[in-house]
């Protein structure tokens, strides 16, 4: 089930609010926002279109983020470096992307939301594992999209989910060898499904 959180402001975690630096969870650490919410500040960016904003949070080999809010503007959201869990992160609005795979590793969303998006929510840009589950994902370009033109290889699980009202498609991928398993998730108005996906499996949709 999807767990709803509410956007708490809090004055008992640090950096809360408007950060003009981009918070760096290190390898190994729990960062749990507790509810809190973060927006960006001008130093990382506006939340458009344009390409290299900076992300709110940095998410190192091994780091695990949980319970924040990210609000309007977003900038470039969460990037992930290696193995990283998230869970329970609500993007109210999405700025360039929500979240980037920046570095090769198994990244895990579980819980939260997401909504608001020009073009992509989940950016990836190395050859990755992304599971995805008790995710709600709405109103954005493409649920998940592999770097146009790249040809490593990401396997993608999406379990539990609810995506809805996708321009283009839930997942998006130039490389022959990148898998997508789809499983009890429900889903509507999401343009043409998977593009450019050879190999595909699916159940319980
Ligand atoms: C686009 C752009 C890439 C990179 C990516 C991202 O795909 O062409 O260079 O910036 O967005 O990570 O947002
Ligand atoms: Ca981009
Ligand atoms: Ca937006
Ligand atoms: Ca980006």
């Amino acid at each position: 089930t999807i767990v709803p959180t509410t956007a708490v402001p809090t004055t008992t975690v640090e950096a809360a609010g408007v950060t003009n630096t981009t918070i760096v969870v290190k390898a190994g650490e729990v960062y749990d926002g507790k509810g809190a919410r973060f927006i960006a500040g001008s130093a990382l960016g506006d939340g458009s279109q344009k390409e290299g904003q900076k992300p709110i949070f940095r998410v190192e080999n091994g780091g695990t983020l949980k319970n924040v809010v990210l609000g309007y503007p977003a900038a470039d959201g969460v990037h992930t470096y290696g193995n990283a869990t998230l869970e329970n992160i609500v993007w109210e609005d999405i700025g360039e992307d929500a979240m980037t795979i920046k570095e090769s590793g198994t990244v895990t969303l579980k819980g939260g939301s997401a909504t608001n998006g020009d073009d992509k929510m989940f950016q990836i840009n190395a050859a990755s594992t992304f599971k995805v589950s008790n995710f709600k994902g709405s109103k954005a370009g493409k649920f998940i999209r592999q770097l146009g033109g790249s040809t490593f290889k990401v396997n993608v699980t999406i379990d539990n989910c609810d995506i809805s009202d996708m321009k283009e498609a839930i997942f998006r991928t130039d490389s022959s060898t990148s898998t997508v398993k789809m499983t009890n998730t429900r889903y509507h108005n999401v343009g043409t499904k998977f593009i450019g996906v050879k190999n595909i499996t699916e159940s319980g949709n």
